[in-house]
């Protein structure tokens, strides 16, 4: 290339990165032929996280790691009442009580999580504490609150009077039958690829509403509901935990992509494996939500009604989840 040809070539791409529209680090990738890593980007599951993601990019943005930026994300759902399936304002158990379960993984594999956790507004914080600050990657129950009690979390009434109201609504037919896309609708799970091009994620949620007391899903399962590998990718599950667990789901969904898959299709074929091994689906649903480590991202579920949020440099997002039935 003439040496004035490539003065206004490399003007142009100035030019639009100045403008904001085109990172100039995407714009070199490409003109030496290199996949552009699109970065910094967060997603995460359903509506909800337009805000979690806010909170999220504004550690991004700032050069913050990934694993501040899903933290500060999930947090955002955990301490808003108004949503009915996350920390604060859950729905309960069939016994009237709040359980959560959360966990978190960052870029070295290390993992925290938290199951069956009552009175803490924030698991994500205090899964984030034991992944830090022990030896182990779970704690839960008893042992957990002890732990975040230990740890300066406060000890909190979690049972709103909306949520109190509907289980009591609940309990007049106590039909133990979720309603796909409402009653199990709200569990976040992120997944982030900061600048530095490391990934992290976060999931957490009360869980199935009028689950058995003492009954965990797939949420706080690394490897289910979550799963982080830096040298890939990572994917975090909504929907029916007991379904995720089954075919470890997450995880799954980062090996087909170590397998050349797109985020989208490895999510597509993690959800058909979950399709093909359950005889009736019909009011089984399951979302997947991936990121790989080119800032490449998409998701997948059973039924139609699955959204996801998304935002780069370009801006922010929802998108409906392509969906098999
Ligand atoms: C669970 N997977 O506890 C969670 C529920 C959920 O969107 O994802 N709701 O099974």
């Amino acid at each position: 290339m003439s040496s004035r040809r490539k003065f206004l070539k490399l003007s142009a791409l100035g030019t639009t990165f100045l403008s904001g529209l085109y990172p100039i680090e995407q714009a070199f990738a490409g003109s030496l032929g290199k996949k552009a890593v699109n970065k910094p980007v967060v997603i995460s599951t359903w509506d909800h996280g337009m805000p979690a993601n806010d909170a999220a990019w504004k550690v991004l943005s700032q050069k913050g790691n990934a694993l501040d930026a899903v933290e500060a994300g999930v947090r955002v759902p955990e301490g808003d009442p108004r949503v009915r399936t996350v920390g604060y304002g859950g729905y309960p158990d069939r016994e009237g009580k709040v359980t959560l379960d959360a966990c978190i993984m960052d870029k070295d594999s290390n993992c925290g999580a938290v199951a069956f956790l009552q009175h803490i507004k924030h698991p994500i914080s205090v899964a984030r504490k034991v992944m830090e600050d022990t030896p182990h990657v779970m704690l839960v129950g008893e042992g957990a609150l002890q732990f975040a009690l230990s740890k300066g979390f406060q000890k909190e009434n979690l049972l709103t009077p909306e949520s109190e109201k509907d289980w009591k609504e609940w309990m007049k037919e106590s039909k133990y039958k979720p309603v796909i896309n409402i009653e199990n609708h709200d569990t976040i799970g992120m997944l982030a690829l900061d600048a530095n091009g490391d990934l992290a994620g976060a999931c957490t949620t009360s869980g199935a509403s009028y689950k058995m007391h003492g009954r965990v899903g797939d949420s706080p399962i690394i490897g289910a509901g979550l799963f982080v590998d830096n040298e890939v990718g990572a994917a975090t599950a909504t929907g029916l935990g007991e379904a995720v667990i089954r075919m470890v789901g997450s995880h799954l969904v980062v090996e087909l992509m170590r397998q050349g898959n797109s985020p989208e299709k490895a999510c597509k074929l993690a959800v058909e494996r979950i399709i093909a091994k359950h005889k009736d689906v019909s009011d089984l649903q399951v979302g997947f939500i991936a990121l790989n480590k080119q800032g490449e991202y998409g998701g997948y579920c059973i039924h139609k009604g699955f959204n996801y949020a998304v935002h780069t440099n370009s801006g922010k997002k929802l998108i409906d989840g392509k969906y098999k039935l």
